[in-house]
């Protein structure tokens, strides 16, 4: 087992169901265990004119392979009607893995670390409620100095 934590996001369709519904799907996932999610985060889009996001993070013990859990985590997205139409457009629902144990991996499908996500409040803030407050990435990076460098700002935090 590995420990995988995972970004969500929704902009469409009722996004707080969105990512309630794909953690029910989490949940059934071969060779896991759901083992944590973070409180829902609402805020503006990265890109302009977008509808505003709720984002979470889901803490995942798995023994997949970080390709077949990509191909799973791709399933739930086309099955709760993704599109993909543009890069960064509204979506229904994004899963992103950001963590995958202590692996660094850079495939044409697949990197990890996720790229970006020191730049993403979005992203690190729910992570940090899961995480080890010592985290550090398969980089070396340490989470405490990206959420040092990545100020709190623009995030509602959902009760
Ligand atoms: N995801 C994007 C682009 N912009 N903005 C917010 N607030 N949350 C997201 O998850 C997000 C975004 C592309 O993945
Ligand atoms: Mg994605
Ligand atoms: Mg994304």
């Amino acid at each position: 087992m590995e420990r995988i934590y995972i970004g969500m996001g929704s902009n469409l369709a009722a996004p707080a169901e969105q990512l309630r519904n794909a953690l029910d799907a989490l949940a059934q996932l071969p060779n896991s265990r759901l083992a944590g999610v973070s409180a829902f985060y609402q805020s503006d889009s990265l890109s302009p004119g977008q509808p505003r996001y709720t984002n979470a993070v889901a803490a995942l013990d798995s023994s997949l392979a970080p390709l077949a859990l990509l191909d799973a985590l791709q399933a739930i997205e086309h099955a709760q009607g993704r599109e993909r139409l543009e890069r960064w457009g509204p979506r229904t629902l994004d899963l992103d893995i950001l963590l995958f144990g202590n692996r660094l991996i850079d495939e044409p499908r697949l990197k990890v670390p996720h790229y970006h996500m020191q730049a993403r409040p979005f992203v690190l803030y729910p992570l940090a409620e899961l995480a080890p407050s010592d985290l550090q990435l398969a980089d070396g990076r340490h989470l405490r100095d990206l959420l040092d460098a990545c100020p709190f700002v623009g995030l509602e935090r959902l009760a």
